[in-house]
C-alpha cells in the first residue's frame, strides 16, 4: 500500500527546518569537516598507541559517551504520534477557548501513550496503566491534556505520589521485579492507602492488558474548569473515545506477547499509521455547572473519583487523528515534555490537592531529564507561536534574543515584549473565591473508599468480572507475606463478598474478620484506614454501562490480524474470496506456513509467506483462517506448532475459520471437541467471519477454553 503517512500539519511543517537528511551527502565532523576514515583512530605506528591529538575519535567517542539522557521516572516506556484536532461544534457558553470554538482548525497534536512501571526497554503488555499525553498545539499556545486510559488515580493527594511510585517500582534491594505491580512492597502500600483500591480495581481488570493502544480510552482524570467570555466557570472532565472501541488481551495472551513481540504496542501503532489505517479518538466533555459543585455523592476534586456517565452524559465536541509517524524517536517522542500546567485561556485547573501537586512536578523533572530550563526550545516542545519574554541564558540555549534589554517594565527596549491586553487574549487565572485557614489535612468528603470500585465491579460483565477475580489471584499470589494478602482480602470484601470469596480460594487463604490493627497502629500506617475509611458504602447507582467494555464498539475488523495458514497446494479459490472481502473491510491478512519464502497455491501461483511458523506466535493475531487443500493441510500437519497456534487461538476465545479440508487440520486440535461455538466458523460466507472478527471475542467460549492447557 502506499504509504500515507506523510500528513503535513503546522506542527510538522515547523519541524521540518530541524530535520536534517544524509541522503547523497558527504560525511563529516560536527564542525562540517569532510571525513574519509571513520574507522580507525590515529596512532603512532600500524600498531602503535592511540595519539591524544586524533581529535575524530575524541569527538566520535566522547558524543556516544553522552547520548543517553535520565529516563522518565515514571512512563520512561512510550510511543508517540503526530496527528490533529478537528472542533465538530463550538461550545462558546462553556468555554472560549480557540480550539472550542473554531470549526476549521485543525490543531497540530502530538500523543505519547506510555506504560507507568516499566523502565525504557520494558515489554508493552505489563499489567498497568497507560499514559494518554496529549499535546495540543493550539494558536494561542500550547495546551497539555496529560491523562491516563482509566478515569481515576490511584492517590487523592500529590504529597502521596512518591511512596506510591516507590512501592510499585522494582523492590530497591534487589530491582525485582521489572514493569509489574505484583510484589509485596505495592500491596504493602496499596492494602494502608485504601483510596488506591479505585484505580487498584481498575488496574486489575482488562483495561490494564490493552489490544491495542489505538483500542483503549482516554482520560483527563481531574476535574478541569472551562472559563467562557464572561468568565464564569463550568466544571469538566475530558474523556477521549477510541473510534475502534476498547478491547483488550486476555492475560495468558499478554504474558506469551511480551515474549514474542516485547515491541508489541509500539509496532502496532506504527503499523497501522504507516498503512493509512489512521487511529481516531472522539473528545467528549462531562460539564457539571458551577452551582452544582457539591450536589454529588462524592467530591468533583476527588481524582480517585469517576463522574458516572449514567449520571453526567459525555458531550462528543470533536476528534483526533493521528496519522504521521515521527521521523527519529529520541528528537521527537524521548524529547517530548508533557506539562499539564500548559493550559489556554478558555481552560483552567480545579484545587484538586493532586493536580497542584503536578503542576509543580512535571517543570521540575524536566530540568533533570532534559537538562535544561531551554526545554521548550527544543523542537518538539516549541509552540507553534511566537514567543518573547525576557527569561534568558541557561544550558543550550537556541534562540538569539536580540536588543538591550532583558527587563520589564523598560523603556530602551520600546517597552517590549509589552503586556497583552484581556482582549488579545492574555491568559487570566479564574478568580475562585477563598477563605480558608491553613491546614494540612485531607478533606472528610474524600472519604470514601469502596463505593466507586464495588460500582465499578458492579458494572462489569461476567467474563469481565472473571478476569478480575484471576488478576487479583495472580498478582496477590505473587506475594509472598501472608499478612498482606489477607489484609488485602479484607479489603475487597469491603468492595465485594463473591470477589473476595472467589480470590481467596484462589489464594488458598480465609478471609480475615478483621484487619491486623496493632502492627499497622503501632508504626502510624493506620492513620488513613482509620481517618479516610468508613465500612460503609454508598450505592448511589446500581451500574454505569460505560464502565464496561462489553457495551463498546464491535463494528470494525479494520487492522485486525488475520493469521492464514497454509503449505504448499492452498486452495486460490477458498482463500481469494476471504481474502478480498477482510481487506476491504480493513483487516490484514498474513500467510503462515512452514517455511519462509514464497509458497504456491492450488492454482500454481505464488506467494509470499509473511512469517515461518517458527518465527511467529499465535498471539501476536485476532483470528486464524485455514483455507483448503488436501496437499496444504498434509503440509500443515507435519509441523506441530499449526496445531499449538490453533489450541492458543481457541484458548484465547478467538474466530478460528477454515475452508474444506482446512477442517481436517482442525479436527486435529481442541476445536474438534466443541461443535456449537459461535466463532469456529467452517464453510462460512465472509461477512459471517466478518461480524465474528468484529465481536473481538468469543467469551462464552472461556470456561471451556480455561481447560486447553496451550
Ligand atoms: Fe504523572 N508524571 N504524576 N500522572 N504522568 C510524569 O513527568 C506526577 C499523574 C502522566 O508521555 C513525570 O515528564 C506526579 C496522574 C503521564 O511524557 C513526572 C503525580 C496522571 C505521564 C510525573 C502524577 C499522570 C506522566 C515523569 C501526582 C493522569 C507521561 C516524566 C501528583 C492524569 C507523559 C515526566 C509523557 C509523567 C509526576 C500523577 C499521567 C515525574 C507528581 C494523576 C501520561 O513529572
Amino acid at each position: 500500500m502506499a504509504k500515507k503517512n506523510k500528513i503535513e500539519n503546522q506542527k510538522t511543517k515547523d519541524l521540518k527546518q530541524f530535520e536534517t537528511d544524509a541522503s547523497g551527502k558527504v560525511m563529516t565532523t560536527n564542525q562540517g569537516l569532510k571525513v574519509n576514515d571513520t574507522n580507525n583512530s590515529l596512532k603512532s605506528g600500524e600498531r602503535g598507541s592511540t595519539l591524544l591529538e586524533d581529535f575524530l575519535l575524541r569527538e566520535k567517542i566522547t558524543h556516544f559517551d553522552h547520548e543517553r539522557i535520565p529516563e522518565r521516572i515514571v512512563h520512561a516506556r512510550g510511543s508517540g504520534a503526530h496527528g490533529h484536532f478537528e472542533l465538530y461544534k463550538s461550545i462558546p457558553e462553556y468555554s472560549k477557548a480557540g480550539i472550542f470554538n473554531d470549526t476549521e482548525r485543525k490543531t497540530p497534536v502530538f500523543v505519547r501513550f506510555s506504560t507507568v512501571a516499566g523502565s525504557k526497554g520494558s515489554p508493552d503488555l505489563a499489567r498497568d496503566v497507560r499514559g494518554f499525553a496529549v499535546k495540543m498545539y493550539t494558536e494561542e499556545g500550547t495546551w497539555d491534556l496529560v491523562g491516563n486510559n482509566m478515569p481515576i488515580f490511584f492517590i487523592q493527594d500529590a504529597m502521596k505520589f512518591p511512596d506510591l511510585v516507590h512501592s510499585v517500582k522494582p523492590e530497591p534491594h534487589r530491582e525485582i521485579p521489572q514493569a509489574a505491580s505484583a510484589h509485596d512492597t505495592f500491596y504493602d502500600f496499596v492494602s494502608h492507602a485504601t483510596e488506591t483500591l479505585h484505580n487498584q480495581i481498575w488496574a486489575m481488570s482488562d483495561r490494564a492488558i490493552p489490544r491495542s493502544l489505538r483500542m483503549m480510552e482516554g482520560f483527563g482524570i481531574h476535574t478541569f474548569r472551562l472559563i467562557n467570555d464572561k468568565n464564569e466557570s463550568h466544571f469538566v472532565k475530558f474523556h477521549w473515545k477510541p473510534k475502534l472501541g476498547v478491547h483488550s488481551v486476555t492475560w495468558d495472551e499478554a504474558v506469551k506477547i511480551n515474549g514474542a513481540d516485547s515491541d508489541f504496542h509500539r509496532r502496532d501503532l506504527w503499523d497501522a499509521i504507516d498503512s493509512g489505517h489512521f487511529p481516531e479518538w472522539e473528545l467528549g466533555i462531562q460539564v457539571v455547572a458551577q452551582e452544582d459543585e457539591h450536589k454529588f455523592e462524592f467530591d468533583l476534586l476527588d481524582p480517585t473519583k469517576l463522574i458516572p456517565e449514567e449520571m453526567v452524559p459525555v458531550q462528543i465536541i470533536g476528534k483526533m487523528q493521528l496519522n504521521r509517524n515521527p521521523e527519529n524517536f529520541f528528537a521527537e517522542t524521548e524529547q517530548v515534555a508533557f506539562l499539564p500546567g500548559h493550559i489556554v485561556p478558555g481552560i483552567d485547573f480545579t484545587n484538586d490537592p493532586l493536580l497542584q501537586g503536578r503542576l509543580f512536578s512535571y517543570r521540575d523533572t524536566q530540568l533533570s531529564r532534559l537538562g535544561s530550563p531551554n526545554f521548550h526550545q527544543i523542537p518538539i516542545n516549541r509552540p507553534i507561536g511566537e514567543v518573547h519574554n525576557n527569561q534568558r541564558d541557561g544550558h543550550m540555549q537556541m534562540d538569539i534574543p536580540k536588543g538591550q534589554t532583558a527587563y520589564f517594565p523598560n523603556t530602551l527596549g520600546g517597552g517590549c515584549p509589552h503586556l497583552a491586553k484581556m482582549a488579545e487574549g492574555a491568559f487570566h487565572s479564574y478568580e475562585e473565591r477563598i477563605d480558608a485557614k491553613k491546614i494540612r489535612t485531607r478533606s472528610e468528603s474524600f472519604s470514601d473508599h469502596f463505593s466507586q470500585p464495588a460500582l465499578f465491579y458492579r458494572s462489569l460483565a461476567s467474563w469481565e468480572k472473571q478476569h478480575v477475580t484471576e488478576a487479583y489471584i495472580f498478582e496477590l499470589g505473587k506475594c509472598t507475606q501472608k499478612r498482606i494478602k489477607e489484609r488485602m482480602l479484607w479489603l475487597i470484601a469491603q468492595i465485594d463478598t463473591d470477589l473476595a470469596k472467589n480470590v481467596s480460594k484462589g489464594l488458598g487463604l480465609k478471609i480475615p474478620k478483621e484487619i491486623d490493627q496493632p502492627i499497622n497502629q503501632a508504626i502510624g500506617a493506620d492513620a488513613d484506614v482509620k481517618n479516610h475509611q468508613p465500612p460503609k458504602k454508598k450505592n448511589y447507582l446500581d451500574s454505569d454501562p460505560a464502565l464496561s467494555q462489553a457495551n463498546t464498539k464491535f463494528d470494525s475488523i479494520e487492522t485486525r490480524q488475520i493469521a492464514v495458514l497454509v503449505a504448499d497446494g492452498f486452495s486460490m479459490s477458498d482463500f481469494s474470496a476471504k481474502k478480498k472481502a477482510l481487506e476491504k473491510e480493513g483487516a490484514m491478512l498474513k500467510l503462515i506456513a512452514p517455511h519462509g519464502g514464497m509458497v504456491v497455491s492450488d492454482d500454481n501461483t505464488e506467494h509470499e509467506v509473511d512469517a515461518a511458523i517458527m518465527t511467529t506466535e499465535s498471539v501476536l493475531f485476532d483470528a486464524v483462517y485455514i483455507p483448503g487443500g488436501k496437499k496444504s493441510m498434509q503440509g500443515l500437519m507435519k509441523e506441530s506448532k499449526f496445531k499449538k497456534f490453533i489450541n492458543e487461538a481457541f484458548k484465547h476465545c478467538k474466530t478460528i475459520a477454515a475452508d474444506h479440508e482446512g477442517e481436517e487440520l482442525l479436527d486435529k486440535t481442541f476445536v474438534a471437541n466443541y461443535n456449537d461455538d459461535k466463532a469456529i466458523l467452517i464453510n462460512e460466507k465472509p461477512a459471517t467471519l466478518i461480524k465474528s472478527i468484529a465481536q473481538h471475542r468469543n467469551w462464552d467460549r472461556m470456561q471451556i477454553a480455561a481447560q486447553v492447557p496451550a
